[in-house]
Parts: structure tokens; C-alpha cells; sequence
């Protein structure tokens, strides 16, 4: 039994569990100011037998190499409309889905080697093992070279998630999640891919761009969460492409055929028909679990909701100097930054007398689809049911980019809207933006949302022509109004 109290009997001040991007940023600001850190990180391989190294999702499996695959996508339709453009390239171009893999891993291995420099350098012990606790101030490390007792007067939870597999036959032993995709040594050909959230939506979009077959089947909506007007639109944009949305509709099974081929039986919910299709991949995109099974959690007393941790406005569970931040928490956006910030935060209040919290409120976030939706605030459902409909004001428009003209994009979907309050100061609720570098474009509105934006300050903001940024300080016409939200001119 480790002690329970005095600091200094313990081997370190704090024990961070999880190096991805909550755990890792919060180990690295708690040694800057004094603190003896270790930060114990271990991947367990995926049913088929993908693994990866120090970093957590983003890096390894998540926002990294999803972005790269999307960029790999946008660049194929750079080309095409780069002919449009006068320039004499063949645009009958073929991906090489190997090199782009082998080129997005070797980028990856450079950032985990950079990460455990970083990691020596400011002298956070990294531990390669699986953490669980012995009691609330003992951890045991399950390592290659077999288990290590750990003490420490604090712990940090950031295990973060996995992807979930469905319960039906055939999920686990023929299909493969995003933690196999970003490193699939085949060519994914017509994919499959279940589930309509985030991941589902992004995969799907590069591997079109790639000019592989995806299909997205859908349970119910699609990207539930999100500002439901705007997802329709996503999901619009992307059938204009010629992605299949099949709707309302749940996998059965999936069998392997003798050509290697995968046959999947679904099911109509809505109809009860059920039909099949041959697929060369099925992905899973149906949500992920925290990763609490494996940190015997009741040996320190810390209770879970699901498979995520309960904590308050300070991270902390409900024992007192254990602490989650993440994707492990219950309640709180699965995002990067979200993680990053919590973690710099808590290891502020811990060992640098701040009281600084974080504020869950408002976050900006992207989704990588062929054309981007990026929102910071509330949707505009979401306003309704917090104010009321008479108390919410949309202005709205549809927009065309000047890049898209020559080569003659579609411009069906690119839309902006501004949620705010109808009366008052008109304060801005939520922003939506679908179109081109969504990310870039919402990331500064974030902080003026953050800072109190207006409506009157928005349209009194003077754009910076010819971009698409600047259609949220043209927005004149509401919702209410029932005006054609259509643009006649682009430039008066
Ligand atoms: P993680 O990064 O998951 O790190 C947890 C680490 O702890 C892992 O390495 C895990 O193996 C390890 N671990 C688990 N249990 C133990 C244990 N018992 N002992 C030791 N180690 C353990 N977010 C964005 O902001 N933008 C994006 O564009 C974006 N795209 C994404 C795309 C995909 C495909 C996915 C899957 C996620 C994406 N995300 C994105 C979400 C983002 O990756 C996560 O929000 C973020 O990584 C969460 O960080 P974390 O520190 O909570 O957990
Ligand atoms: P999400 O956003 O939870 O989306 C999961 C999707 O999968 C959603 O469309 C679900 O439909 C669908 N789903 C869930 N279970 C099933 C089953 N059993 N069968 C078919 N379809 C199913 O998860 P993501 O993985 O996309 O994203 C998670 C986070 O990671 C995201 O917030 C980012 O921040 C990063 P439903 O709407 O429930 O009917």
C-alpha cells in the first residue's frame, strides 16, 4: 500500500494517464512549473492488429492524418480545375493510395519521434505501459518488460476513446474503424462507410476525392449535434458529388465472400426491407467509447457515467485529487483543443496558483468534408430552444466563391448564417459557414463571438474582398423575411 498523504513520499507529484493531447499538455505545463511528472501512454493494437506510437488519437489516428487524406482529396480536384485555369496537366490522374499512406506515416513517425524529444527534453518521464490503479494513490504500469508500481499524490485521466464496433456478425473480424484507415496497406475501393457524424462524413469525402466508392449509411440523421439546416446541406453537397446517402437504414451482417469481397445485409428501418451490397471495405464511423474498462477505476473509487468520467467546472472526479480531462470526460466536446486547453489549464491551477478555468462554452470546430462546415456557438435549433423563436433572429445566404467560376464548381451549397438575438443589442449566438477553408474562415469569428459580437458590429465590419469570409458582414436578409437568400452580384 503506497502512502496516502505527505508530498515527497510519493514517486511523483503527478501521474498523467494518456499521451495524447490532453494528457500530454497537461504533463508538459506541470513540469514547467516544478512539478515531478510521469505520463504513461500504451496502444492497444485494433482486431486487425494496427497500432501506433506516442501522441493519442489526434496525431496517430484522428485529426492529422484525416486532414492530410482531405488535403490529398482537395489537391486531386485542384488539378482538374487547374486545366480549367490554362495549365497543361493530364487530368486524368490516378491516386497512389500506397504512397500517400507511406507519406502521412512517415509524417506521423516525425511528429512521435519529435514528441518523445519534447517529452525527455523538458523532463516528463514517459512510462510505455497500460495504466490501472491499486488504490487512489497507486497505479500499476503493465510494461513490455513486465509491471511497475507507480505512486503520486495527483493523477490526470486522459485516456481519450476508441471507435466502437457494431454488435453484428462479421463487425469485428471483416470490418476496420479510422484507427485502420489512415494506415490500410490496400486500397479501401468502395468503402462502405456506417455511420453519418464527424468521422463518418469526413472519410467519406476524401475517399471520393481519392476516387475511391464510398456510401454512407445513415441510422437516423446525419451529424446529430450539429445545426440540422447545415448538416442537410453537408450531406446535400456531397450526393451532388455522388456519394449514396442510404437512409434509415442499420447493418445486419457482414460476411466475406470467396473473392475476398464483403457482403453486407442491411436493413430499412423505416420500410423493414432488408437488401445487400458487395463492398471491397466496411468502415465503422458509429461513435466512440472511453477507454475507463482498463483503469480498474473502482480501486481508487472513481465512478463513471457510460464509458466516460463525471467531472466538475475543475476537472476534478469525484475523488478529490484525481482529475480527467478529454475526450474521457462525460458531457464536453471530442476535440483537440478542448483537450489541450483543459490540460494546460488544470496543471496551471495545480502547480501555478492560477484559478483559471476552462469555458466548454462556445468552442469552434470544422467539419473536413469536401465543402467545409465550420460553426462556433449555438445552432440555430439550439437558439430557438434556449430563447424562443419570436427572441431569434437568422440572417442567412448563399454565396459565390470567385475561385469557382472559371472552372465551374458548383455553388448550390455554399451558405452562411448568423444565429442572434432579434432585439436588444443583437447580440450573435452562432455562426455557420459552409464552404471553402471553413476552419480558417470561423476560427477569428470564434473569438469575436467570444467577445461579445453583434450584428450591428458585423455588418459594420468591413470585409476583405474577394474572399468568402467576408459574406458574413454582407448578411442583410433574414430568415423571417422569406427574401431569395441567393446573391445577384458578387461585388456591390
Ligand atoms: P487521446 O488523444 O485519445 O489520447 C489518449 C491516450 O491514452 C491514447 O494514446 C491511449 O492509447 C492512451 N491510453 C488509454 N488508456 C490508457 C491506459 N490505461 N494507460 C495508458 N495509456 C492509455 N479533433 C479536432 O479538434 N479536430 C479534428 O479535425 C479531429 N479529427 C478527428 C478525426 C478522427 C478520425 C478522430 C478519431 C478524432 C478526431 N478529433 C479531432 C478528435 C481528437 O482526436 C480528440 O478529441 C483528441 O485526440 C482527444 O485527446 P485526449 O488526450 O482526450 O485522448
Ligand atoms: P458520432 O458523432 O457519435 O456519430 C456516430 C454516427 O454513427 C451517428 O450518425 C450515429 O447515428 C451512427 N451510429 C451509432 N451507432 C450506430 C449503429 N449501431 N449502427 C449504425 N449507425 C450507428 O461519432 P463520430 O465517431 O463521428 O465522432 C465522434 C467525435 O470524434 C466527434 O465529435 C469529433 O469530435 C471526433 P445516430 O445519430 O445515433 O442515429
Amino acid at each position: 500500500m503506497a502512502p496516502v498523504d505527505g508530498k515527497g513520499n510519493y514517486d511523483y507529484d503527478l501521474v498523467v494517464i494518456g499521451g495524447g493531447s490532453g494528457g500530454l499538455s497537461c504533463a508538459k505545463e506541470a513540469v514547467a512549473h516544478g512539478a515531478r511528472v510521469a505520463c504513461l501512454d500504451f496502444v492497444k493494437p485494433t482486431p486487425i492488429g494496427t497500432k501506433w506510437g506516442v501522441g493519442g488519437t489526434c496525431v496517430n489516428v484522428g485529426c492529422i492524418p484525416k486532414k492530410l487524406m482531405h488535403q490529398a482529396s482537395l489537391l486531386g480536384e485542384a488539378v482538374h480545375e487547374a486545366a480549367a485555369y490554362g495549365w497543361n496537366v493530364d487530368d486524368k490522374i490516378k491516386p497512389d493510395w500506397n504512397k500517400l499512406v507511406s507519406s502521412v506515416q512517415n509524417h506521423i513517425k516525425s511528429v512521435n519521434w519529435v514528441t518523445r524529444v519534447d517529452l525527455r527534453d523538458k523532463k516528463v518521464e514517459y512510462i510505455n505501459g497500460l495504466g490501472s490503479f491499486v488504490d487512489p494513490h497507486t497505479l500499476s504500469a503493465k510494461l513490455k518488460s513486465g509491471d511497475r508500481t507507480i505512486t503520486a499524490q495527483t493523477f490526470v485521466i486522459a485516456v481519450g476513446g476508441r471507435p466502437r464496433y457494431p454488435n453484428i456478425p462479421g463487425a469485428v473480424e471483416y470490418g476496420i474503424t479510422s484507427d485502420d484507415l489512415f494506415s490500410l496497406d490496400r486500397e479501401p475501393g468502395k468503402t462502405l462507410v456506417v455511420g453519418a457524424g464527424y468521422i463518418g462524413l469526413e472519410c467519406a469525402g476524401f475517399l471520393k476525392g481519392l476516387g475511391y466508392e464510398p456510401t454512407v449509411m445513415v441510422r437516423s440523421i446525419v451529424l446529430r449535434g450539429f445545426d440540422q439546416q447545415m448538416a442537410n446541406l453537408v450531406a446535400a453537397s456531397m450526393e451532388e458529388r455522388g456519394i449514396p446517402f442510404l437512409r434509415k437504414t442499420v447493418p445486419l451482417s457482414v460476411e466475406k465472400q470467396s473473392d475476398g469481397r464483403l457482403l453486407v445485409k442491411y436493413e430499412n428501418t423505416e420500410t423493414g426491407e432488408i437488401d445487400s451490397d458487395v463492398f471491397d471495405t466496411v468502415l465503422w464511423a458509429i461513435g466512440r467509447k472511453g477507454l475507463v474498462e482498463d483503469l480498474n477505476l473502482h480501486n481508487a473509487g472513481v465512478l463513471t457515467h457510460k464509458d466516460k468520467i463525471q467531472v466538475d467546472c475543475e476537472e476534478t472526479t469525484n475523488v478529490p485529487h484525481i482529475y480527467a480531462v478529454g475526450d474521457i470526460i462525460y458531457g464536453k466536446p471530442e476535440l483537440t483543443p478542448v483537450a489541450v486547453l483543459a490540460g494546460r489549464l488544470l496543471a496551471r491551477r495545480l502547480y501555478a496558483d492560477s484559478d483559471l478555468r476552462m469555458d466548454y462554452a462556445d468552442v469552434a470546430t470544422t467539419v473536413f468534408t469536401p465543402l467545409e462546415y465550420a460553426c462556433v456557438g449555438l445552432s440555430e435549433e439550439d437558439a430557438v430552444k434556449t430563447y424562443g423563436a419570436e427572441e431569434i433572429e437568422v440572417f442567412h445566404g448563399y454565396y459565390k466563391p470567385t475561385e469557382f467560376f472559371i472552372p465551374q464548381k458548383s455553388v448550390r451549397y455554399c451558405y452562411v448564417k448568423a444565429v442572434a438575438q432579434r432585439s436588444g443589442e443583437q447580440r450573435v449566438y452562432g455562426l455557420h459557414y459552409l464552404g471553402p477553408v471553413a476552419g480558417e474562415v470561423i476560427q477569428g469569428f470564434a473569438a469575436a463571438l467570444k467577445s461579445g459580437l453583434t450584428i450591428p458590429t458585423l455588418m459594420n465590419t468591413v470585409g476583405i474582398h474577394p474572399t468568402t469570409a467576408e459574406e458574413f458582414t454582407r448578411l442583410s436578409i433574414t430568415k423571417r423575411s422569406g427574401l431569395d437568400p441567393t446573391p445577384a452580384s458578387c461585388c456591390s
